[in-house]
């Protein structure tokens, strides 16, 4: 009877765990790494990600500063006046994922806004695509047994595609599909902007060894559906999507196809998932997001207000010493979820700390360490990750430790 009892225990314990390993997605907000320095294949990996082999993320990859879509930072990636392949240009790293029949991947991109699509001729591959098996791509002939690939490229004029390696590829190389806007006319990437990229990839089933044709991709560009390709085959074997395929660089086979200009793209909040539900992108209005000034709390204890020397300018909360807090009342959250917390902060003093509380302090969310940004007038943006309950909240931001001032803070879904 005992033993039962352990078992049962030992087995609900088992698919606990099962089911959270399931319904965590794989995230990247490049948040944790100083910028500045080279994202390798090691930095990667400190946040989850691994890859048996990359090219260019020691070399053309920066973390950087200058631009982010949500946080202070994001991946930039070099594309290099001159050059084309994976060798010498972007980066490449297929990082894993517990296989699965369907996967949903999400990113966001941003072109410089001088980026040279060719020099003569245009082709590139942009950000990831999800793969499965050995990856069929590069010329091969897909049979079933060697799996498949599906990216994202662009074309010339920045024209926006879908390129997929399967069963079925009508020549020598994969198919492609041209992304199209809601009333029929193509995409077509903007620079300088940041971009939303979604696809989908259900790979076939598979009956005694034979391929059905219910493979599917789909795309979504910031949000709107954009390509819908069914009736696909992948594989006649057991593969499934396995790989979130970092992939991107110029060409084509001839240097007709280089940039013109050096190049980057700035990456940022990657998500993969099996659930649909994680991709909050896909979410009507997108992912939920709230924006506070500082100094314009509900209620406080110790702080005062001042003019900001910040961007932007308008007033800071200062004065801020241990213990002292600012809340903000009836904040809607509508549905539970993990969300990234920025705070816009300067402190010329080591030791700050930040805790985001609830229900008056009752419930914290999570701390955020406050570095010294250089002087009171250097602002940085620091960022924790913390799950949030539905509802509608009062949001204490206390003072664990003090000596920084603040400017602003904001929350957005990730998931
Ligand atoms: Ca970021
Ligand atoms: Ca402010």
């Amino acid at each position: 009877m005992r033993k039962k009892l352990i078992f049962a225990a030992l087995m609900l314990f088992l698919l606990m765990d099962a089911v959270a390993a399931v319904a965590a997605p794989k995230l990247n907000t490049f948040e944790r790494p100083a910028a500045g320095g080279a994202y390798t294949l090691s930095e990667w990996g400190f946040d989850g990600w691994s890859a048996p082999w990359e090219l260019g993320m020691s070399n053309r990859t920066m973390i950087d500063s200058a631009y982010s879509h949500t946080g202070g930072k994001s991946l930039r990636v070099f594309y290099p006046q001159g050059q084309i392949g994976p060798e010498n240009s972007g980066a490449q790293a297929p990082f894993t994922l517990t296989p699965g029949q369907e996967y949903y991947l999400s990113y966001w991109v941003r072109f410089s806004s001088d980026f040279s699509w060719g020099t003569t001729e245009y082709a590139g591959k942009l950000g990831l695509g999800l793969a499965g098996g050995a990856a069929c791509s590069g010329g091969q002939a897909c049979t079933g047994y060697n799996g498949f690939s599906s990216r994202i490229i662009w074309r010339s004029g920045g024209q926006a595609a879908i390129y997929y390696y399967h069963m079925g590829n009508g020549g020598q190389y994969g198919d492609y599909a041209i992304l199209k806007n809601s009333n029929g006319s193509d995409v077509y990437y903007q620079k300088g902007q940041w971009i939303n990229i979604v696809q989908r990839l259900k790979v076939n089933t598979v009956t005694g060894g034979n391929a059905n044709p219910d493979g599917q991709i789909q795309i979504w560009y910031n949000g709107v559906s954009a390509a819908n390709i069914s009736g696909l085959r992948f594989v006649r074997n057991a593969d499934k999507v396995d790989k979130a395929y970092f992939s991107s660089f110029f060409g084509g086979a001839t240097a007709s196809f280089a940039p013109a200009n050096d190049s980057y793209v700035w990456y940022d909040d990657i998500k993969v998932s099996t659930a649909k539900s994680d991709i909050c992108e896909l979410d009507a209005g997108g992912c939920v997001s709230r924006f506070y000034q500082a100094e314009n709390y509900s209620n406080m204890s110790g702080v005062m207000t001042e003019p900001t020397p910040d961007a932007g300018g308008g007033q800071n909360v200062g004065g801020i010493d241990a213990t002292d807090w600012i809340a903000f009342s009836n904040v809607s959250i509508p549905a539970v979820g993990t969300y990234l917390v920025e705070y816009r902060v300067a402190s010329p003093n080591n030791g700050g700390k930040i805790s985001l509380d609830i229900n008056a302090g009752g419930t914290v969310l999570g701390h955020a360490d406050v570095p010294n940004t250089g002087s009171w007038s250097t602002y940085r943006t620091i960022t924790q990750t913390v799950q949030i309950p539905a509802g509608t909240h009062q949001f204490g931001i206390y003072a664990v430790a003090g000596g920084f001032d603040i400017n602003w803070w904001k929350l957005t879904k990730l998931y």
